[in-house]
């Protein structure tokens, strides 16, 4: 793990009067309840300094939080933290670069070392945890607002899927105790990150109806850009489907193929058991070792990937 020091970005952020905080495109819950919750915070701490986040829309999420708008002028000795964004790439707005110091706060697997100052948790559930944390371990410098505690909450919720995977750990759950406590209403958010649209709905049914499953535990279905048209929806509306394949019993692996306007396909590939960031790796992604995204050029590239996944499911039941 990478060393990481709480107090460093303490005393960093409190050597600024600007702070700037971003996160990464198409955003998800932990996105924006690490970037809303860090710049509640810092703002309910440091009420002089000058705190915005940004960012492009929120899309559906707006419920959670939105972003402020910034001039360029804004980045000049502005501090800026990027939060549960693994790669540069995928930082949503690129003026990020014209801060005058860059600290990355993240989860994921540090593959792509950006930042001056770097705060790496492989091992917490959510950038949300983390910046929980930073909280609780400087508590004679920062005070957590009710509407911070919301944001990390909604992460935590988010990318635990409701504490459903692994990556919850008892510490996440001490956290959760921690900030119910500022007295947000948590099943308000609950409903609210668990409802989808109709569309999505039926999105649903097509994927249950359609859904392949191979004996060793391998699921795949593919979404063209024909069915994506029929119903009405985008690619990143899909993001919360994802999940569904991995609630039928005996599947082991899963990739949701998503045909491009391009061309080509984004893999949302997903694990209840094996390693599968290495595969996503080896096509053109990454990510976690039961989440991990990737990309095909064609049916082809498609059907390497899920014979790389049949191998993984194979080794695994073989143990
Ligand atoms: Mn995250």
């Amino acid at each position: 793990m990478p060393v990481f020091s709480y107090k460093e970005i303490i005393e960093t952020i409190k050597k600024y009067d600007t702070i700037i905080v971003h996160r990464h495109m198409n955003p998800d819950p932990d996105a924006l309840g690490s970037q809303g919750g860090l710049v509640e915070l810092l703002k309910s701490s440091f009420p002089e300094k000058k705190i915005s986040k940004a960012g492009g829309p929120v899309g559906d999420l707006d419920f959670l939080t939105t972003m402020d708008e910034i001039k360029d002028e804004d980045y000049k000795q502005a501090l800026v933290i990027v939060t549960d964004t693994a790669n540069t790439p995928r930082i949503s707005d690129e003026r990020y670069q014209l801060g005058s110091k860059l600290i990355k706060i993240d989860h994921h697997p540090n593959d792509d070392n950006y930042g001056d100052i770097q705060l790496v948790n492989i091992h917490a559930s959510s950038c949300s945890e983390i910046i929980a944390d930073l909280y609780l371990e400087n508590q004679e410098d920062l005070i957590l607002s009710k509407e911070a505690a919301r944001l990390l909450y909604a992460g935590i919720v988010g990318d635990t899927g409701r504490f459903l995977y692994p990556s919850t750990t008892p510490h996440t759950m001490n956290i959760v105790a921690k900030l119910m406590e500022y007295g947000f209403i948590p099943s308000e958010i609950n409903n609210q990150l668990n409802s989808i649209s109709p569309k999505v709905a039926k999105l649903t049914g097509y994927i249950l109806q359609n859904l392949t499953i191979s004996k060793v535990g391998v699921a795949k279905v593919l979404l063209t850009q024909d069915i994506l048209r029929q119903f009405e929806l985008s690619d990143t509306e899909t993001a919360s489907i994802v999940a569904i394949p991995g609630t039928i019993e005996g599947v082991l692996t899963w990739g949701i193929f998503v045909e491009q306007p391009e061309g080509h396909y984004r893999c949302r590939l997903r694990s209840k058991g094996p390693i599968i960031n290495e595969v996503a790796k080896r096509h053109h992604g990454g990510g976690h070792p039961l989440a991990s995204g990737a990309n095909a050029k064609d049916i082809k590239d498609i059907d390497q990937i899920v014979k790389e996944l049949t191998e993984l499911a194979e080794e695994w039941s073989n143990k």
